[in-house]
């Protein structure tokens, strides 16, 4: 009943402050009601937010889909600009889809209109694409750092699907397949679709226009290529960071291909207000308290 129309998606975008850089007095909240994620990332510390979407600061407090509600309708109250709900783990969206179902069934009961984003690395989008569209979903953002198992196995240590353990080129495989033909069905039903890719030097940066050129073919609506933050204890907290100039080097031989983010400010998982400000203090969090 919430499912919502090719149109009325596309149209969101215009006040969604990361699909479209001109909706900047537009706020977003994240609600950080996702805390397990069923892959490993080399470049993750579980501890730290999701460093697909968010910048690995100090651990954000789990809430639960009513704890989540709350915090919605208070900062709701308190900024009129807010236009956008989104779900960025800690982990994973997906690997946590009950509470991230209910966390946005109570929403939309509560408010017809507010844009629901969740971010994905995208293994159980086939399973879960269909679900999105009916609860009125209309933005996805799904983390593709390679469409090549031989280099996402560089990427990922491990990937855990339907009760078992995968490794290596295997788990890459599955993750791959699973990633585009995910967003195929999410694009296919008129869901917008941003592509989040971390640029490992060595690893994966030279084998980011074919990336891209694969999510074009998808039909996604942009890709944020993003600088890696190295995180200490995680595999590659020794790999060099790519600069701002050689990631802008790439968004720019890549915005040939397809539309090109580069305001993204790399937020925690339960961020407040416009990008680049962050009222989660004020607002609700307790990231004042919690060091890591
Ligand atoms: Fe949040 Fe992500 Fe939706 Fe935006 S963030 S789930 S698409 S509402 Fe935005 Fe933040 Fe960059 Fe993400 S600036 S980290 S791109
Ligand atoms: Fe970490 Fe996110 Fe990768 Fe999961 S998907 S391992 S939370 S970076």
């Amino acid at each position: 009943k919430n499912m919502l129309s090719k149109e009325t998606m596309l149209e969101k975008t215009k006040t969604h402050p990361c699909y479209n850089c001109g909706a900047h007095e537009h706020a977003r909240i994240h609600l950080p009601i996702a805390p397990r994620c069923n892959i490993q990332c080399n470049y993750c510390v579980r501890k730290f937010d999701c460093p697909n979407e968010s910048r690995p600061g100090v651990t954000t407090t789990i809430l639960t889909p009513e704890e989540a509600f709350e915090r919605f309708k208070v900062v709701k109250e308190k900024l009129p600009n807010l236009s956008v709900v989104g779900i960025a783990g800690p982990g994973d969206a997906l690997a946590n889809f009950d509470e991230t179902k209910k966390t946005l069934q109570i929403i939309r009961d509560y408010d017809p209109d507010i844009t629901f984003c969740l971010s994905t690395n995208g293994l159980m989008l086939p399973l879960y694409a269909q679900e999105l569209v009916d609860l009125g979903v209309s933005h996805v953002t799904v983390t593709v750092n390679a469409v090549d198992p031989k280099i996402g196995a560089k990427v990922y240590k491990y990937v855990d699907y339907m009760g078992m353990h995968f490794i290596g080129e295997t788990a890459a495989a599955i993750l791959l397949t699973n990633q585009l033909n995910g967003i195929k069905l999410l694009t296919s039903k008129g869901i917008v679709c941003k592509i989040n890719i971390v640029t490992l030097k060595g690893i994966n940066d030279e084998h980011i226009p074919e990336v891209v050129a694969k999510m074009k073919e998808l039909d996604c609506y942009m890709t944020n290529i993003m600088q890696l933050i190295p995180v200490k204890g995680s595999a590659f907290e020794d790999l060099p960071m790519a600069s701002q100039v050689e990631i802008n080097k790439i968004r720019k031989n890549c915005g040939e291909t397809m539309k090109q983010m580069y305001h993204c400010k790399q937020c925690r998982a339960d961020a407040i207000g416009i990008l680049g400000e962050d009222l989660s203090i004020e607002l609700g969090s307790c990231r004042g308290k919690c060091s890591p």
